[in-house]
């Protein structure tokens, strides 16, 4: 018997007769099915259907990692879910899904069922590239972005929001994850034995480092907007029908720098790419690789149409608008190079590259480090995502 109420597939029909205000939702007395579906790191996620064919997902969070029980973890992070969900729902309710509930006492979220979409990392592994989705996340990022920042809201309510959406546990895990353990020896590291040397030498790299330490700094610095801080290719759903997208699983959100969510977005972009080509898919890796373009013309194009409703046009003149967005656009590429090279070297790997056989694997891991290592200097040139695409395609098809 656990110390706490841990959902089971037996378990969820009495739990949702206990909670009647999910019955708009779903009717706990006639369900056909409960599924349980997570395969993340973290959470228990369970589908449940009814027989007026509706459903709803419950999403429970463990005290611990749920791929390794002994490394515990604040299930507090449900509460920040839900509150990072309500206040993205509220700006743009057309790329989350729908939280009905949530039950602050088992850490249970009840949210819209899904399961007519499908994840965009499945999808990109199976060789289809849904490219709508580049263009949503960048409107989605750049609404959310620009709502929750200084230019959306007023000093005090963006003041209250930061202090209400702190995530100090979760994001000392991307502290520690994303830009310090792939620099060091780790036991949470692992390569393959053909890629020893690319990690050493991308540690020996000064420049590199320097940019790393730099944007961890950033990352623990900024606040400024309310990222939904962990938009890898897995925390999207994508649905052909109608173009729909959708960025779940926000239990990394919190106040940083706006280019963190479209850095996340442009290095799972590059790896899906570097699997294609290890898969001698080499149009399809072009295609992957032209992604992070779309991404953040339209973040861009977003963010610019919201200017006009800026909070203070006394001094947010459109000098400030073009030195903010020159920014978001430099650290989008040093977070896309960091979290591209974590998903190689540190404890959270890529199934897109992971799936690949030997060879590939190693080809296509060192393709990422040097991609990443690419994102992260040559910026410092030119950091137009055009500019570094070129670049990264160079690499990605050597
Ligand atoms: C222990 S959590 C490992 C990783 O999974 C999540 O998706 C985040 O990326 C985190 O770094
Ligand atoms: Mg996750």
């Amino acid at each position: 018997m656990s110390e706490f109420s841990q959902l089971s597939i037996t378990t969820v029909p009495g739990y949702l007769a206990s909670r009647p205000e999910l019955s708009t939702h779903i009717d706990a007395g006639r369900l056909v099915s409960v599924v349980e579906v997570g395969d993340g790191n973290l959470n228990l996620v369970f589908i449940v259907k009814d027989e007026g064919g509706r459903g709803l997902v419950l999403k429970q969070s463990l005290p611990h990692v749920r791929t390794d029980p002994t490394w515990a973890m604040t299930r507090a992070r449900s509460t920040r879910e839900a509150t990072l969900l309500a206040e993205h729902s509220r700006i743009d309710a057309e790329h989350v899904p729908a939280l009905y509930g949530f039950d602050p006492i088992d850490y249970i979220l009840a949210m819209e069922d899904l399961s007519d979409h499908v994840v965009w990392r499945t999808e990109l592994n199976a060789g289809r590239v849904h490219p709508y989705a580049a263009a949503a996340l960048g409107r989605y990022i750049g609404r959310t972005a620009f709502w929750t920042s200084a230019f959306g809201l007023t000093g005090p309510q963006k003041r209250n929001l930061v202090a209400a959406t702190a995530n100090p546990e979760l994001c000392e895990i991307t502290e520690d994850l994303v830009f310090t353990e792939p620099y060091i020896d780790h036991p949470h590291n692992r390569v393959l034995p053909g890629n020893d040397k690319d990690v050493a030498d991308l540690r020996a790299d000064r420049d590199l480092l320097r940019e790393i330490g730099l944007a961890k700094l950033h990352y623990q610095n900024s606040s400024q907007s309310l990222l939904h801080g962990d938009l890898h290719t897995g925390s999207v759903f994508v649905r052909s029908e109608g173009e729909s997208v959708r960025a779940f699983d926000s239990e990394f959100g919190f106040y940083g720098p706006t280019g963190f969510d479209l850095g996340a977005v442009w290095a799972n972009l590059v790896i899906a790419a570097a699997r294609a080509e290890a898969l001698g898919e080499h149009e399809r890796a072009v295609e992957l690789l032209g992604l992070p373009v779309a991404l953040w013309n339209s973040f861009e194009l977003e963010y610019r149409s919201l200017w006009p409703s800026r909070s203070d046009p006394r001094v947010y003149g459109d000098d400030v608008l073009e030195a903010a967005l020159a920014g978001i656009r430099s650290d989008a590429a040093v977070f896309a190079g960091a979290k591209a090279i974590r998903r190689i070297i540190g404890f959270a790997k890529a199934t897109d590259i992971e799936s690949l056989d030997e060879e590939q694997r190693v080809g296509a891991a060192r393709a990422v480090l040097l991609a990443g290592r690419a994102l992260v200097l040559e910026r410092l040139q030119d950091s137009s995502p055009q500019a570094l695409t070129e670049h990264t395609s160079r690499i990605i098809a050597e």
